[in-house]
């Protein structure tokens, strides 16, 4: 186990199998992730400030402060949260480089908040207040708590990359913490928020003070649900995950955010506490999850109705809600049990998320967003209103802004900080967990300076190379992640001046022990085949299609809303295999007959061979950037 010094990252545990690298040790330098960083910096951070200005969402704070609420109050119950959001995305950012314009923005926006918060902690634009409904009187649905959690994670964020800031965020979330701490504690209100997130703001927020009650606090959040303290509700208690004690789950269920939100705060828990049990339970909850109510692209939740995780091998694509925020929590749900357990398919599922769907969920520009992110999209849909929040799911294009917006900050703070995914350390030395052109400055627990460059065209090929920057003074092992796609991974060594030695890689992860030297090299060679995936017979929705990967990108079948051939008419054949072409994979396809049976289920329609002609498919995460246009994933096999 390893005691830390305190890394500007999202999750700090004191204790735990790796320790994750911060943003001063990991700087992504290059290639896809920079250029991500890059446009997110330039283009959706101001995007955002922008409409949380003009949706007013931060306006309600400076209302709040001249006692002008509840008239003229804008967004829903929990747009507050956006705005902690965005600070928390802001700081990162200015974790990785200074700016003084971002960082005047961000005290600005601090000093808003500031003006609302009531002398005993409480904050909130759309609770207490005369004309409003009372603090705490809606807890299933207020989303107070939530918000909270959304503030003490933008705190923590400051307080890692700007230790001791005099902007006043972090004695904000310290003074609503311990309002909080007394309100809910042990002999307070004997609930919790309708929303899980509460849990994991509180359990970082106990990291960075070293305030114990905090974490108590977020304890008795974490064991009260599931005893039926919220109302009984048309959608069923699994929606706020009131349904069961959380040491009785054995699978994700009920909302999709709230789920996985509320499972990262009990990793975050079990680990401060201990409590093996309950660390065991939630690594079998993730393993059921995902062998069962995940999607290809990483993506979880397959109802419309309540944002909702669906029914064991419920996974329809064409009503996949995917939730850009379902996934950026499960990505927190999958860090955190990584850095306690030290493996187990984790990182893997990471990187599947974040190409699939976080990339897939914000354009190539960065101001436009998908809230959904569906495996098929049947119907074009209509342009989003470029002038106004559109609704979450009605078009194949991406939308400027939503009338629930809490996906785009998500991305936001997920881009910022994702230098924070990308190595861990222990006693033994480094494990690279995801592939980014990235320069690794650290040093292991015993003090062993670590320094080293990627480089990398990944996702494009497959090729890794790590140099190394410096002598060490003790062998150290350099592991590097074989994903599970990856079939014949070698991993080949350069000792400088010395020969290069290849070896086959076996199993999760390859790694090199040495006393490197400056100079060293070591290289993962990744083969990046395109290939077929045939799905699990019990995902009745897509028996009888295949999908392509190549590396970790799924691709897809895209039509511009033009096209005078109808999508859902292709079929592929999978004789013969995918072929990579200039970023495309082509595949063999055939076509549906364009004119109906009378009545499609006789089975005497049947499926036409698929003819030489070749179709081209194009990254998922690229779909809709190029016009009105319809999609599919899963492809009916000729
Ligand atoms: O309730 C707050 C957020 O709005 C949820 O996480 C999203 O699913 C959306 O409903
Ligand atoms: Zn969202």
């Amino acid at each position: 186990m390893l005691t830390t010094r305190v890394p500007a990252t999202p999750v700090h545990p004191s204790t735990g199998r790796l320790r994750p690298l911060g943003l001063a040790e990991v700087r992504i330098t290059g290639g896809f992730w920079a250029r991500r960083q890059q446009t997110n910096a330039a283009a959706t951070l101001p995007h955002i400030a922008h409409w949380l200005e003009r949706e007013g969402w931060i306006g309600n704070y400076d209302l709040a402060a001249a006692g002008r609420l509840p008239d003229g109050r804008r967004g829903r119950e929990f747009s507050d949260s956006e705005t902690y959001k965005f600070l928390e995305a802001v700081s990162w950012e200015l974790g990785r480089r200074p700016d003084p314009a971002l960082e005047a923005t961000f005290r600005r926006f601090v000093s808003r908040v500031e003006a609302a918060q009531e002398p005993d902690g409480y904050l909130n634009t759309a609770f207490g207040r005369p004309g409003q409904p009372p603090r705490w009187s809606d807890l299933a649905w207020g989303h107070e708590l939530y918000c909270l959690g959304h503030l003490f994670q933008a705190a923590v964020a400051r307080e890692r990359t700007a230790p001791g800031a005099d902007d006043g965020l972090l004695g904000i979330a310290r003074r609503a913490a311990d309002l909080i701490c007394e309100v809910f504690g042990e002999d307070g209100i004997q609930s919790v928020c309708g929303h899980a997130e509460v849990e994991v703001g509180l359990a970082e927020l106990s990291r960075v003070t070293g305030e114990q009650r905090y974490l108590r606090l977020a304890e008795l959040f974490i064991e009260r649900r599931g005893h039926h303290v919220l109302p009984e509700h048309e959608w069923g208690r699994a929606y706020f995950q009131d349904d069961l004690p959380i040491r009785e789950a054995t699978v994700q269920r009920g909302h999709t955010v709230r789920a996985n939100y509320l499972a990262a705060g009990a990793v975050d828990v079990a680990v401060e506490t201990g409590d093996a049990d309950l660390l065991a339970t939630l690594r079998r909850v993730w393993d059921r999850t995902v062998a069962r109510r995940t999607y290809l692209t990483g993506g979880q939740g397959s109802h419309f109705q309540d944002e909702a995780f669906g029914e064991d091998w419920e996974l329809p694509s064409d009503r996949a809600y995917s939730e850009t925020c379902a996934s950026i929590a499960s990505i927190m749900f999958s860090w955190r049990l990584l850095l306690a357990t030290g493996g187990g398919g984790y990182a893997d599922l990471i990187e599947r998320t974040l190409f699939n769907v976080v990339a897939t969920a914000v354009s190539h520009e960065g101001d436009r967003f998908f809230y959904t992110n569906t495996l098929h999209r049947r119907a074009p849909g209509e342009m989003p209103d470029q002038d106004a929040p559109s609704p979450r799911a009605f078009s194949s294009l991406r939308a400027p802004w939503f009338e629930v917006s809490c996906c785009p900050p998500n991305i936001a703070r997920t881009l910022a900080s994702l230098a924070g995914l990308v190595a861990t350390v222990d006693d033994n030395g480094l494990q690279l967990q995801q592939f980014a052109g990235c320069s690794i400055a650290t040093s292991l627990p015993d003090g062993t300076p670590i320094a080293l460059d990627v480089e990398t065209a990944y996702p494009e090929n497959g090729t890794v190379t790590v140099r190394l920057r410096e002598s060490a003074t003790r062998p150290w092992t350099l592991s590097l992640r074989v994903p599970s796609w990856a079939h014949g991974a070698t991993l080949t060594h350069r000792p400088a001046g010395g020969e290069a030695v290849t070896i086959a890689v076996v199993g999760p992860t390859a790694g090199v022990t040495a006393a490197f030297t400056e100079g060293d090299v070591v290289e993962l060679e990744l083969p990046m085949a395109a290939e077929f995936l045939h799905p699990d017979a019990r995902v009745d929705a897509i028996r009888g299609c295949v999908a392509v990967q190549r590396g970790p990108l799924v691709y897809c079948a895209q039509l511009p809303a033009d096209s005078a051939v109808d999508l859902d008419r292709l079929v592929v054949s999978t004789a013969t295999p995918p072929r990579y072409v200039d970023g495309r994979v082509v595949v063999r396809a055939g076509w549906l007959p364009a004119a109906d049976e009378p009545w499609p289920y006789t089975g005497t329609a049947g499926v036409p061979p698929a003819t030489g002609e070749e179709f081209a498919l194009i990254p998922y995460q690229d779909w809709g950037q190029a016009g009105l246009c319809t999609m599919r994933v899963w492809l009916p096999e000729a």
